[in-house]
């Protein structure tokens, strides 16, 4: 009652302004004169590039170096070719580790020492801390995806743990305080106590995952870097969620395809190989991104994107940071080496980003820059090569801009929603289904298709405001669409509880309505998001429970043992010791999670003096009430 009342107030001219919501309004509503098609023909000379043996550190941090900056200490992220002996080299060169994940080695590191940090031989590339980035432009998802139905049948989610895993969660007293979101969440903070900061961004995620399964239990876990996402992955996995969420993606960090170096890639496959299905936003750059090979027909070192065009301009907002990401398919490591160029409209070359790749590092540029302009300003982003020995694919994204003047739809999907462990979801007018000019398409770089499906966006929250009779608007982007999807997920898991990760996803794609292209395509994945009415099928499976045989000392600790299991996933139990058949000790659990048959201890004191014939008798409920029989199993005790 109290969240339908939230949206008609909303509705009814309560305007909430987002960051994410002004950036949108950049992208539609910038002057004419700003806007007008630019051509940068020719960059002018590009500054030498000064590595000084400084080769696998990353060319934003290597300007700190220079003798004039070499005071201070300044956070990391270690690439380790051997992650022990970089954790050694850190602490030999005066800095402090952090947490590591798989190749993934934080630290904090004094300036003087990040030369040789680099140079160590147990470190394949030092770069500044790399972090995700929300997949929001800022609920009618409930109808748009038909789930009312389901919902008024009584699935609900009851019974589902979901993890919703992002950036901050601001806003959120205020969201359970309006009944937008339950009381009952249970928060974690992995990102260094940013939990409450932001735009609200995850807990508008939050919300939509609630509208879709009011009765789930969600966790709100937030992430502020690598090893803080396998954290919050890691915490997930252990409360028994079997779904996540992740509305953010991450630039640079390799192929998307699994690879045993891409650590955010290895989060989501830990993710599927415990059971959980991963859903992810399929990202929102679709109009700002551009894929190509490289072409100098006149030879200056600058790559070309159409004929006599060496810059892809943009307009980038007045005073704000934005970024360029450049990576091309030569993982793990770059045969070719590439700088990324940041010009001005008349084609001065503004900033560089300069990684020496020689045959060992990865494949990537990166360069935020903070618009000396007050005002929006057209920029261009450029390609330099320097040693180009091969023809690979590139991926050029732009990142708090407008739309890229050479945009290539193809290859926008974002990482990781491109790994073959997770579940991609693209975006979807509510309104007609019609696919967000943004929504990020497939094939990925392996020719996989993505997304997996698409879901809604631009609706109506208490965080991002209303949707305002056309698209985008509301909560607009793969943000939106990907919360859709997994409340989706968590009610077609609570109607059918013995359904598996892969079993959920094929579940949804399979009732999808296909769209675009015949099939399962690179823009819809299969298709829009839809329902059938489900039901909530009752229980009527009785749970098992086996008491195994055991044997201790009296007046010591016994160890007793039971196999037990339920095909809901979850029972409890009763245990009793009897002496001569009579009951002298009863034990009772809460729910234990049986996702296969499990061995439950427990350990009882035998009294000193105990005599007769001891048995350990256990029994086991469902949720559904269902009991197993009694089974019962001998205590041998001596002493
Ligand atoms: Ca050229
Ligand atoms: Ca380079
Ligand atoms: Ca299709
Ligand atoms: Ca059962």
């Amino acid at each position: 009652m109290q969240r339908a009342r939230a949206r008609r107030l909303l509705l009814a001219g309560c305007v909430l302004v987002s960051l994410a919501a002004a950036a949108l309004a950049f992208q539609g509503s910038a002057s004419p004169a700003v806007l007008q098609p630019l051509r940068v023909a020719h960059l002018r000379a590009l500054p030498a590039r000064d590595a000084a043996g400084l080769t696998r550190l990353d060319s934003n941090l290597r300007t700190l170096v220079r003798p004039s900056l070499r005071s201070g200490r300044v956070s990391v992220e270690i690439d380790a070719a051997r992650p022990a002996a970089a954790r050694a080299a850190v602490s030999r060169l005066g800095g402090t580790v952090g947490a590591s994940f798989r190749n993934v080695v934080d630290a904090r590191m004094p300036v003087a020492g990040l030369g040789a940090l680099s140079r160590d031989a147990s470190v394949r590339f030092v770069q500044t801390p790399a972090h995700s980035y929300e997949d929001a432009i800022p609920g009618e998802e409930v109808r748009a995806s038909l789930a009312s139905a389901s919902q008024a049948n009584g699935v609900t989610g009851k019974g589902v743990k979901v993890a919703i895993i992002d950036g901050s969660f601001a806003g959120l007293a205020a969201r359970q305080a309006e009944g937008d979101l339950p009381t009952n969440v249970v928060t974690r903070d992995f990102c260094e106590g940013g939990f409450p900061n932001g735009e609200g961004h995850g807990t508008a995620v939050a919300e939509i995952v609630h509208e879709m399964a009011p009765d789930a239990q969600l966790y709100l876990l937030c992430e502020g870097g690598r090893t803080d996402l396998a954290q919050a992955e890691q915490f997930a996995r252990s409360q028994g969620v079997k779904i996540v969420n992740y509305s953010a993606e991450w630039f640079n960090q390799g192929r998307g395809t699994n690879d045993p170096s891409d650590a955010v890639d290895q989060v989501v496959a830990d993710a599927k190989a415990g059971g959980m299905l991963w859903v992810n936003s399929a990202g929102n750059d679709a109009d700002m991104h551009w894929s190509g090979t490289f072409t100098d027909a006149n030879g200056d070192g600058f790559g070309e994107f159409a004929p006599g065009s060496e810059g892809n301009s943009f307009v980038a907002p007045g005073g704000d940071v934005f970024c360029g990401f450049l990576k091309w398919d030569e993982w793990p490591a770059a045969t070719s080496d590439f700088d990324l160029v940041l010009v001005d409209s008349n084609g001065s070359v503004v900033d560089t980003s300069a990684n020496v790749q020689s045959g060992t590092q990865p494949p990537i540029e990166s360069k935020c820059v903070e618009n000396p302009y007050s005002s929006n300003h057209r920029f261009a982003w450029g390609i330099y090569g320097h040693n180009v020995k091969s023809s690979p694919r590139f991926d050029l994204y732009t990142e708090n801009t407008s739309s890229l003047q050479y945009q290539t739809a193809a290859y926008s999907i974002g990482d990781p929603a491109s790994s073959p462990s997770a579940f991609g979801v693209g975006a979807l007018c509510w309104q007609n289904n019609q696919l967000e000019f943004y929504s990020s398409q497939g094939p990925t770089a392996d020719g996989r298709v993505k997304p997996d499906i698409a879901g809604h966006d631009s609706v109506s929250g208490a965080t991002f405001g209303p949707f305002d009779g056309s698209c985008p608007s509301g909560f607009a982007g793969t943000s939106a669409s990907s919360p859709e999807v997994a409340g989706a997920a968590a009610l077609v898991k609570s109607a059918n509880p013995s359904f598996t990760a892969d079993q959920i996803g094929a579940f949804l794609q399979q009732n999808a309505l296909d769209l675009g292209p015949s099939g399962v395509d690179n823009q819809f994945g299969a298709g829009a998001l839809r329902l059938p009415t489900m039901v909530v099928k009752a229980d009527r499976t009785p749970p098992s429970a086996r008491a195994l045989a055991s044997k201790g000392v009296r007046g010591h600790a016994v160890k007793l043992s039971s196999r037990v299991f339920d095909d809901s996933g979850e029972l409890r139990l009763r245990e009793q010791v009897k002496r001569n058949g009579v009951v002298i000790k009863t034990f009772t659990s809460g729910f234990l999670l049986t996702p296969k048959a499990v061995a439950v201890p427990l350990t009882w004191t035998a009294p000193k003096a105990l005599k007769g014939a001891i048995t350990h008798c256990v029994r086991g409920q469902d949720r559904a009430g269902n009991l197993s029989a009694v089974t019962c199993a001998k205590v041998a005790l001596s002493g």
